[in-house]
């Protein structure tokens, strides 16, 4: 199938993971313990739980990942023969500041990442690196409440800097917070907890906490971007700095204008993030809702300075579903994520239950365009599967194949027909990995088949599957031939 259209010259097709999803080596050469060491393995009906220590003989599955930490040399190789023209992966903050608030790096660290880097680059594959993939050090959710604690912004500017200055020769892209706008879900374990580091909290304190959390990275994701231009100009690199955005559409679950309005609130509530990041300002609604919910958060005036100095240079953003809202009658418009909303008729599920919305990708990057004319990055999209190796050594993945296709011809209109510019599209995850929210490595996103199980089991093979081939032609079409 021809889509009709190319990509621009430079178009970095490529892939997307993280550092505790599939580097393993969880205590190895001086790392330590972050949030996601101290999370076992659950699955589609069951939530992970959180334990308060590591506990001997616990299924942690991020403890072992992929075992890429020794073998990316040849995943790199597999993922040039795929023709990958970039790879994004976090760097773990445990593994340079293993506790999170010492004074000096971790040199073995910083070694790993040297390496890794290297690696890519001899592989002619562009490095794009997340500075806060759900991998806070858990000595900082311990000892200072996660980013509840203003300090927490120095530790985390502290070790951006040290990783921007090292790499930036070598590094154009980077993010700062992956999908911040995930914390307005109550689901378990809480994202506020995966993304900030927030514990032992009351219920009805939470809501108030998460807003006042948010603002602390906001605010240390704006220093981060002011000061990776500083470094940029000291290093004679380019560097871009880009917030990291899930994208869920959210949708009216009917042409009700009451249903329409809270659709609208519902957006301007999970990208309020977005607004800020790029916008340089908390919108109007938003500082009234605090107001009106009795919340008195700690916001400086320096901070509002520094949030209008430093907007982003590109929104980069996760793709894999959309949802649908109803009206609640409430004339503040509170969203609740998991109590307002709703499937959408006209759309299948995965087996996890993520609703599958091609058309939406196209909706949400003019959506984004729109509201904040930043360039933008497409940093994840995948579809999670149960995959079969067969005896003969295959995985006929034809449904993650029709996933792609139509996502990727959804966000090729964009590109071509509405003239949205778009840096590169990076799917989740190339080669399977451990599931951020069930632990499961059953859950497989990959191009690459990876042979374990949740118990980490197997060979820890690598196989190609058949989206392996196909997405080699897409690539190397520059997004023209989509098989
Ligand atoms: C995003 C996360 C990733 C990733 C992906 C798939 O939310 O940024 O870390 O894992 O979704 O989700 P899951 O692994 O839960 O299926």
């Amino acid at each position: 199938m021809s889509s009709g259209y190319k990509m621009p010259d430079g178009f970095l097709w490529g892939s997307a993971v993280a550092a505790h999803q599939l580097e393993g080596a969880w205590d190895v050469d001086g790392k330590g313990v972050s949030i996601a060491d101290v999370m076992l393995a659950g699955n589609k009906d069951t939530p992970r739980v959180v334990t308060d220590t590591v506990e001997p003989g616990g299924n942690y599955p991020n403890h072992r990942g992929i075992d890429f930490y020794h073998t990316y040399p040849q995943d790199f190789k597999m993922m040039k023969e795929l023709g990958l023209k970039a790879f994004r992966t976090s760097i773990a903050w445990t593994r340079i500041f293993p506790n999170g608030d010492e004074a000096e790096p971790n040199e073995a660290g910083l070694q790993f990442y040297d390496n890794m880097i290297d690696e890519m680059l001899a592989n002619d594959i562009e490095p794009v690196i997340t500075l806060s993939h759900f991998e806070i050090p858990y000595h900082l959710v311990t000892e200072y409440g996660g980013f509840s604690n203003r300090k927490v912004i120095d530790f985390f500017v502290k070790f951006s800097d040290t990783v921007i200055r090292r790499y930036g020769d070598r590094v154009k892209y980077w993010m700062t917070f992956n999908e911040i706008t995930n914390q307005t879900a109550w689901m378990d374990p809480h994202p506020m907890l995966q993304n900030s580091g927030l514990k032992d909290y009351k219920e009805d304190e939470a809501q108030e906490l998460m807003y006042q959390a948010s603002h602390y990275e906001l605010v240390a994701s704006a220093l981060v971007t002011k000061h990776a231009h500083e470094i940029a100009a000291e290093l004679h690199a380019d560097i871009q700095v880009g917030c990291m955005l899930s994208m869920n559409p959210v949708y009216p679950a009917s042409t009700k204008p009451e249903d329409i309005l809270m659709a609208q609130r519902a957006m301007q509530t999970r990208y309020y993030w977005g607004d800020v990041h790029a916008n340089s300002h908390y919108p109007n609604w938003l500082k009234n809702f605090w107001q009106h919910k009795g919340f008195h958060l700690d916001i400086t005036k320096e901070d509002e300075t520094i949030l209008a100095e430093n907007t982003v240079d590109y929104v980069a953003f996760s793709y894999y579903m959309s949802w649908t809202v109803s009206d609640t009658g409430d004339e503040w418009l509170e969203y609740n994520e998991d109590e307002n909303h709703g499937d959408n008729p006209f759309l299948e599920k995965s087996d996890w239950g993520w609703q599958i919305d091609p058309v939406g990708i196209r909706w949400a990057m003019n959506w984004m365009w729109d509201r904040w004319h930043k360039p933008m990055f497409i940093v994840e999209n995948g579809f999670g599967a149960y995959d079969k190796l067969t005896e003969d050594n295959q995985i006929h993945d034809d449904y993650r194949i029709s996933y792609f296709q139509r996502h990727i011809k959804a966000m090729e209109q964009a590109v071509a027909l509405d003239g949205i510019p778009l840096y590169g599209y990076l799917p989740w995850s190339g080669i399977d990995v451990v599931s951020a929210s069930t632990g499961e490595m059953l859950k497989r996103y990959g191009f690459i088949y990876v042979d374990l199980d949740d118990m980490g089991e197997g060979t820890g093979k690598r196989y190609y599957k058949d989206s392996f081939k196909w997405y080699q032609k897409v690539i190397s079409s520059n997004g023209a031939d989509l098989g």
